[in-house]
């Protein structure tokens, strides 16, 4: 069993400091790295030490393998956890932390190559009796091959890239007239993504839902699945809302695509943290779609439908412990709902905005938690991806729940630069998804009626915030009258503002 007191987090924002919270929780010392750009983060001072890595774009910092096992060594670090994105999925950067004599706190490097090449994934699973989306396993070697398979399948088919994931190097062909140029344009486009231009065929399934399995292993032979994430609300393969469970499994199906997840992970001799994800279609019919090899930004939906603290049961099965999670005991508990707070302008097609977190109220109370990475002050830039943090919230109900999303979301005050906020708030207001009526096109129909431009609410945002804040703060500054002349009820000009800003009723 390997001895694990320090570990070092790769990575930065929420999730390196989610992960030193558990490191912290697990009697482990944490050793954070930071960019240029990152020294005044938040995750910098919660580690125990912290080591600069370099300028800020990524590729001189937190990309930089060297540099990470380097910092892990010189701190007297056993393992390193890598977060998600970065190095999280490159099996190169997981076979050198273990020729470094370092424990890489995720899979085997073997699992994320078998999962990394989609066409080998797709064998594997089907070799596992995992049901796969209709196609080939191998890529195809030419358009005309290509046209063959599609004809065999049926249009509408998709390209895709082997090396691909993420949606990158994919094309929709809705008739053979267009499978030429598009055979040419995935290839192309997956050869400068990914340095390997191969691609394979899929039967296109129609408006199907994204739902995931999240999977636990060990190293003892244990597999356990800690049932769905709900993740259809996305926005250019981007996720921006996900739900634990699914209002579209029943217990048999959630048993059913366990098993099937269960068994995709135990194929590739899975340990750690993972999650196969499928499209779900209306009439509970699943299909494999990918393996994420790594800890997934939207974990916490499960860990508070299930009580599991997946980052804590990761370090334990790093350091070769068991898990304490048992297979038999696993049911979801009431319902929980993460929204992606970006720094994007919702109303400006989502673009990703830079400026100083000037002010930031955290919503907190009764079920809500706030998985952040950026404090007051702070600087978002471009450098890295746009989130600042995650707000959780769970309740007994998914009823409940969105009563609280919504509460939480008009406590939230963030000054300085635009945010997903209201983006947010209108959803849990919208009525198909108050119904659970999802799938991956939710957001293309129901979106540009959400986000529709609101030129008042865009120049009034800022100003009314800052005003309150002003006003707020001459409240604080004032020396309270006596008694006898305190109005019972007192305006507030934040609430009026909040009104008009559609963030309270
Ligand atoms: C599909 C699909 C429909 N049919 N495959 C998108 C990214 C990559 N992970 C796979 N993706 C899809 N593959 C078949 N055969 C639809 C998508 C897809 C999608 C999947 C999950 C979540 C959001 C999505 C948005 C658009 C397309």
């Amino acid at each position: 069993m390997a001895e694990i007191s320090r570990v070092l987090v790769a990575n930065r924002g929420e999730i390196a400091l989610r992960i030193i919270r558990a490191c912290h929780e697990e009697r482990l010392e944490a050793v954070a790295v930071y960019s240029q750009a990152d020294r005044l983060s938040p995750h910098v001072r919660a580690a125990e030490l912290a080591v600069p890595i370099g300028p800020a774009p990524a590729v001189d910092s937190y990309l930089n393998m060297g540099r990470l096992i380097e910092a892990a060594r010189s701190t007297g670090c056993q393992a390193i956890h890598p977060g998600y994105g970065f190095l999280s999925e490159r099996a190169p950067f997981a076979d050198a932390v273990a020729r470094a004599g370092l424990v890489f706190i995720g899979p085997p490097a073997a699992a994320i190559v078998a999962m990394g090449d989609k066409t080998e994934a797709r064998r594997r699973m089907q070799a596992a009796g995992v049901p796969i989306v209709p196609g080939t396993t191998q890529a195809v070697s030419d358009a005309k091959r290509a046209r063959y398979e599609a004809t065999r399948l049926g249009f509408p088919v998709l390209l895709k890239a082997v090396a691909g994931g993420g949606g990158k190097g994919m094309r929709l062909v809705h008739e053979p007239a267009e499978l030429e140029a598009a055979f040419q344009a995935a290839q192309g486009e997956a050869l400068r993504a990914f340095g390997a231009g191969d691609v394979y065929v899929e039967k296109y399934l129609q408006r199907p839902r994204h739902v995931e399995i999240q999977v636990l292993a060990d190293t003892h032979g244990r597999v356990v699945a800690l049932g769905e994430r709900e993740c259809s609300i996305q926005r250019r393969h981007q996720k921006l809302i996900e739900e634990a469970p699914s209002v579209a499994l029943s217990p048999a199906l959630r048993r059913r695509m366990s098993e099937a997840a269960t068994a995709a992970a135990g194929s590739v001799g899975y340990v750690g943290a993972g999650t196969i994800e499928f499209l779900l279609g209306p009439g509970g019919e699943f299909h494999f779609l990918e393996m994420n090899t790594r800890l997934q930004v939207e974990h916490p939906v499960t860990e508070l439908v299930y009580g599991v603290d997946i980052v804590r049961e990761q370090l334990r099965i790093a350091a070769g412990k068991p898990m304490r999670v048992h297979a038999g005991t696993l049911n979801p508990r009431g319902h929980a709902i993460e929204c992606r707070i970006t720094s994007e302008d919702p109303f400006n097609d989502f673009l990703p905005a830079t400026g100083v977190l000037r002010y930031l109220r955290v919503p907190s109370g009764p079920g809500v938690r706030w998985d952040g990475g950026v404090e007051q002050g702070n600087e978002v830039t471009l450098f890295y991806d746009p989130l600042i943090a995650k707000l959780i919230v769970w309740g007994d109900t998914r009823e409940i729940a969105i009563q609280r999303m919504r509460r939480a979301l008009r406590e939230l005050v963030i000054v300085g630069l635009p945010t997903s906020q209201a983006f947010h708030l209108r959803v849990m207001e919208e009525p198909t998804f108050q119904r659970g009526e999802l799938d991956i096109t939710y957001l293309e129909r129901v979106g540009p009626a959400l986000l529709a431009p609101e030129p008042r609410a865009e120049v009034v945002r800022p100003l009314a915030v800052v005003a309150a804040l002003l006003a707020e703060e001459q409240r604080a500054a004032a020396v309270p009258p006596p008694l006898s002349d305190r109005p019972t009820v007192r305006p507030s000009g934040w609430v009026d503002a909040a009104v008009r800003e559609g963030l309270r009723e």
